[in-house]
């Protein structure tokens, strides 16, 4: 048999099998389902936001200062994925907002039919705003479509500045990074512009806001970023009725 000298990529050793990749059929079937939960949000006018970052970079911490701030203007709840426990969507509720906590037991991402089986237990007809929590991770989770409008990934100033290179996926499919936990900068090294200029290298798209959930910087930069996104959508709904 005369072997292309330069077909190395597709080259078979004797006797070998092209396997299915399993990883690949499970995101297939996964965004199957995304697509239906991205039906049903266009049909009831919701806007539907994936919230991810590596564990404890402050999400429930923004779901809160978020309900606070925004809970008399629009109608809103969070979904929210942990391995173990209720303690999220606990703290979600104290601050006046419904929450269901999704536990994983185990698995490290939310899937599209966890929040398609979430809509079984929690009322999400007329919201203008739902947020999904996913589980703290930068890998896994970058690779679901959870049918979400925009996908808005922390990035705490106590995490490091490099994430968005080491972590290039979640960038790539993010629309706005937050750099979190503003009122530590002063104690720590982190530089804000070197962040922003590497995640705009991985996504020249990706725009960024830095706040505070303990401060309150940048929290009315944030709040009206999702108030205009609330706007934008019920607006392109009237457009295509
Ligand atoms: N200094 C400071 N601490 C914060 C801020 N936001 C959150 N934290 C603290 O960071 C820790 C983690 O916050 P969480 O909001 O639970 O983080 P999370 O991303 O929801 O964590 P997981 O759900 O476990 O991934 C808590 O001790 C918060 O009090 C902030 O803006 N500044
Ligand atoms: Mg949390």
């Amino acid at each position: 048999m005369k072997i292309e000298r330069f077909a190395k990529s597709n080259r078979q050793p004797v006797g070998a099998i092209q396997c299915e990749n399993s990883t690949l059929n499970l995101l297939k079937a996964n965004d199957f389902v995304a697509k239906a939960i991205r039906d049903k949000m266009a049909a009831q006018n919701t806007l539907l936001v994936n919230i991810t970052s590596s564990a404890g970079s402050g999400k429930t911490t923004l779901m809160q200062a978020t309900a606070r701030k925004l809970k008399d203007q629009l109608k809103m709840a969070v979904l929210v994925g942990d391995l173990e426990t209720e303690r999220d969507a606990i703290r979600i509720r104290e601050a006046g907002i419904d929450s269901l906590q999704i536990v994983t037991n185990g698995v490290c991402h939310l899937e599209a039919q966890m929040i398609q089986q979430a809509f079984e237990h929690i009322n999400v007809e007329g919201l203008d705003l739902l947020f999904i929590e996913n589980v703290g991770n930068l890998v896994c989770p970058a690779a679901f479509d959870l049918g979400e409008d925009y996908r808005v990934t922390l990035i705490a100033s106590t995490e490091g500045d490099d994430k968005p290179k080491k972590y290039p996926r979640m960038f790539l499919t993010s629309e706005l990074m937050l750099i979190s936990k503003s009122d530590l900068l002063p104690y720590v090294p982190f530089s804000v512009e070197a962040v922003i200029k590497d995640a705009r290298e991985v996504n020249p798209e990706i725009e960024a806001i830095t706040l505070s959930s303990t401060n309150g910087e940048g929290i009315d930069e944030w709040c009206n970023w999702l108030l205009e996104k609330v706007k934008e959508k019920k607006a392109n709904a009237q457009v295509s009725v």
